[in-house]
């Protein structure tokens, strides 16, 4: 046996054995991991419109199709958000020329949501290039534990918002102490010195993720009298993460650093979820990144690979609307599948991102999603560029980009140094 191992090639192969295990180790058991497990099933046409005709250019997708889509994942995914603004009010905190040792311009903007200052408030921090003498294109997304763990920098505000108890946080209050802890997840010097600004907020701002029946943050602004029930397609969590980057829209258009025609709106995870359908629901959004996003997110329900509709709905019940509930183990029954979700986005570019080692979030399943939308964007030339999923690390990048990197559910370096590459091909 061991001398079988210690032969040439074997030991390899007891290598990539060992690291699958212990891939398989690391995800929540009793769920779906085989590809050869993994059922028939038939996704919905995006071009087929309700009356049973098929989409024959884009002037019709435009006009008849998309709205019919994105009623539907406002019904049945996501619940529909409110069509009506509160009042809005920007309040500039600090700003500095010469941050990030000379190199860039920061700013602290506070948007407040609503009558009062008290009501609900989104704190912006935005990074521009010093060197720049016009407008530049930008980076929005949002963050996970607040703007101060983005960077070390230690001018950037601390969040006064609710955070998770996590890695020894106890009181849900963030901590000076954790000033850049998520600052591998953000190329800032990179998307700086190639030119791009880039700007954040904390999600809990908008929302706090946390199951409290929609009283706090953004939806509190609309909270109707108690008597009045929730609707079951009424917005949920990541619609209101959604909801708060197009208030940050609202403020960048006004900001002269930056050139609100080209912003990428750009997430990880559940916030990738939450940039697909910000992308989705305000087309001012030049580009839409997804960054391991997974079931709900770039991932296709159908397949059931990994996290599933109802394991989503169980943790996270507030992330989407009632409606979704019903789906869960029918995923078939679903009128929509994550396909039709990137579809929304076209024309514009969309980059899906895998992580090899992620596979509760489906890495097939995110591509499929990508490659099962490309007909959308063929109804205005523009392709995709992939048939089968690339090879590791082999990144495509036409209209729709799409890579799946080695390792385990991240944002790393590789993931960004993709993002850059394709807003240079589309942004500049
Ligand atoms: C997981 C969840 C995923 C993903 C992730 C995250 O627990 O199952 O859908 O959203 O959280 O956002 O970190």
């Amino acid at each position: 046996m061991i001398r079988f191992f210690a032969q040439k090639g074997h030991f390899t192969l007891l290598l990539n054995l060992f690291f699958s295990l212990m891939v398989l180790s690391a995800q929540p058991k009793g769920f779906l991991y085989e590809e050869s497990k993994v059922l028939q099933y038939e996704l919905p046409d995006p071009l087929i419109c309700f009356d049973g005709l098929k989409v024959s250019d884009f002037k019709e997708w435009l006009n008849k199709r998309r709205p019919e889509i994105l009623q539907l994942f406002e019904e049945e995914v996501y619940g529909r958000s409110p069509k009506t603004l509160p009042s809005m009010s920007f309040e500039y905190v600090e700003e500095t020329k010469g941050a990030l040792n000379g190199k860039a311009i920061r700013k602290q903007v506070t948007i407040y949501l609503g009558e009062k200052k008290t009501e609900s408030a989104l704190n912006l921090l935005l990074y521009a290039p010093i060197s720049s003498s016009k407008p530049v294109p930008a980076f929005l997304a949002m963050n996970f534990q607040g703007n101060h763990t983005v960077h070390l920098d230690p001018a950037i505000h601390i969040s006064k918002a609710w955070v998770r108890n996590r890695n020894g946080i106890k009181n849900n209050r963030a901590r000076p102490k954790d000033r850049g802890a998520a600052a591998s997840r953000w190329a800032i010097n990179e998307i700086i010195s190639r030119g791009y600004a880039l700007a954040t907020v904390y999600y809990g701002d908008a929302d706090p993720d946390f199951h409290d029946g929609f009283k706090n943050g953004v939806h509190s602004l609309f909270t109707r009298s108690d008597s009045e029930k929730r609707k079951s397609s009424d917005w949920g969590s990541i619609a209101g993460w959604a909801w708060g980057l197009s208030r940050c829209m609202d403020y960048l258009e006004k900001d002269p650093l930056i050139d609100s025609k080209r912003i990428a709106v750009m997430g990880h995870s559940r916030l990738g979820k939450t940039s697909l359908w910000a992308g989705a629901t305000d087309e001012r959004f030049a580009m839409v990144i997804s960054n391991n996003s997974g079931c709900g997110g770039a991932a296709l329900s159908r397949r059931r690979f990994g996290e599933t509709v109802k394991r989503i709905n169980t943790s996270f019940p507030h992330w989407f609307c009632e409606n979704y509930k019903k789906y869960n183990d029918k995923e078939e029954n679903c009128p929509v599948d994550q396909h039709m979700l990137i579809a929304l986005t076209a024309p514009r570019p969309v980059y899906i991102a895998s992580a090899e080692e992620d596979r509760w979030a489906d890495p097939k399943g995110e591509f499929l999603s990508a490659l099962h939308a490309e007909p959308v964007y063929q109804l205005f030339g523009k392709s995709f560029g992939a048939k089968k999923q690339p090879m590791l690390n082999r990144p495509v990048h036409r209209q729709i980009g799409y890579h799946v990197r080695n390792g385990k559910h991240d944002v790393t370096a590789y993931d960004w140094n993709q993002y850059l590459d394709f807003a240079d091909q589309h942004l500049k």
